[in-house]
């Protein structure tokens, strides 16, 4: 039985229980008049929206025929939330990839840059396309993302708390390479749900938020670590670094070894007391700031040489870089737990932005983003769709 998971409230559906929605009235032909959809409104929270009614069907296909009035339809939702499911999510259910760090972390500013460089540069080399599944996937890109940070240049404000504000949806992507054989090439897809956490969100232990599902769901997660907020790190900032980091000291919360183990133990309620086998990708976020002389020497300054596999050298190289980082700044524990805990985990090192913004704004060289898709390349790499080459 193949299930899909909801990219919207993740819960797990059976293909066959797939839902439809009725196309609704057009003119003045057939259809089902709108009526306040409550399970939608329940989901998004505030008035439930009116849309043509939503029904179950026996064996779901393709498309089905509504049994109020009769005319086909195409739109297949989530039983659960009824929030459309878009058609190539039907197909190739997704890996739902999570991107959790503290506060401040540089979470949505790597989601901001990484969809860029995946749409630009990265696309290219690993000839792939990533392409929005639904219609409001695009908009918020363009409004919460693309729009201050590209068209701006300006820093995004912080993620408002799920607390606070009704729960975002998360950002749904089909990534689709072809993969070649040696006898033949197929294609590979992927759909990528990013969800973008507010670093708060991550904190009460009483999580039982629907927004901490996602976790539950999750096929892959990524953290990010804010060297600025490393103690142990200070000595090794560049001046600017310096002065802008350390912002959440004295706050545990904010501490990745908090932030990590409180996700390890919401993936344990799923699976368990043994190491968990989710593909886990740590990643330094804003390394920019450290010292130019420490970056000089180091594999974490070199470019990532664009063969369109994963490089499996260099990644050994930048695992170690990192490992030895921890260890320098005494952040060892960090990696001690993701090695207690964990039987597949890879240390990053990345920069969204490539240098220290100023206050509100991208700092004068613009951004040039730095490695930021080497946590991806690995878990393709993982999830089969991207080769591995050594030397
Ligand atoms: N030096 C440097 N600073 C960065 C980089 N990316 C983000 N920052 C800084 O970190 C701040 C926070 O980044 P966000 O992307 O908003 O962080 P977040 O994890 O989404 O934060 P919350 O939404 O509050 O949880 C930004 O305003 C920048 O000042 C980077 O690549 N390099
Ligand atoms: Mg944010
Ligand atoms: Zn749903
Ligand atoms: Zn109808």
């Amino acid at each position: 039985m193949i299930v899909i998971t909801c990219p919207y409230c993740f819960a797990r559906v059976p293909r066959d229980r797939v839902a439809f929605r009725c196309v609704g009235r057009a003119g003045r032909g057939a259809g089902c008049e709108p009526v306040a959809d409550e399970a939608l409104g329940r989901h998004r929270g505030g008035v439930p929206p009116s849309l043509p009614p939503v029904f179950p069907v026996r064996r779901p296909g393709r498309r089905a025929d509504c049994p109020a009035c009769g005319v086909s339809t195409g739109r297949r939702v989530c039983p659960e939330c009824h929030n459309q499911l878009p058609a190539e999510y039907c197909a190739n259910p997704g890996k739902i990839v999570a991107l959790v760090g503290a506060k401040g972390s540089g979470k949505s500013t790597y989601i901001a840059v990484l969809l860029h460089e995946l749409m630009n540069r990265v696309g290219a080399e690993l000839d792939a396309s990533l392409v929005p599944c639904d219609d409001r996937t695009i908009e918020r890109y363009k409004q919460d993302f693309a729009r201050p940070l590209y068209g701006r240049n300006m820093l995004l404000s912080t993620t408002q708390s799920v607390v606070n504000a009704p729960l975002r949806d998360p950002l749904v992507y089909l990534l689709t390479r072809t993969v070649r054989g040696r006898l033949r090439s197929r294609t590979a897809s992927l759909t990528l749900v990013l969800f973008d956490t507010a670093g708060e969100d991550l904190r009460s232990r009483d999580v039982t938020e629907p927004h901490l599902r996602y976790l539950g769901a999750a096929d892959a997660v990524v953290f990010l670590v804010d060297p600025l907020e490393l103690p142990g790190a200070r000595s090794a900032l560049s001046g600017t670094a310096l002065a802008r980091g350390g912002t959440l000291e004295g706050d545990p919360d904010s501490d990745p070894i908090n932030v990590i183990s409180r996700v390890t133990e919401l993936l344990r309620r799923r699976d368990g007391d043994r190491r968990l086998t989710i593909p886990v990708a740590v990643a330094l976020s804003k390394i920019d700031a450290l010292r130019p002389a420490l970056e000089r020497q180091s594999a974490l300054h070199r470019a990532r040489a664009p063969l369109g596999a994963l490089d499996l050298d260099d990644r050994e190289a930048v695992h170690e870089q990192v490992r030895a980082l921890l260890d320098e700044w005494q952040a060892g524990m960090v990696d001690r737990y993701l090695r207690q805990n964990y039987t597949d985990f890879s240390l990053f090192g990345l920069s969204a932005l490539g240098g220290v913004p100023g206050p509100e704004s991208v700092g004068p060289g613009g951004i040039r983003p730095y490695r930021v898709e080497d946590p991806l390349l690995w878990l393709l790499y993982r999830f089969k769709m991207l080769d591995g080459v050594r030397g």
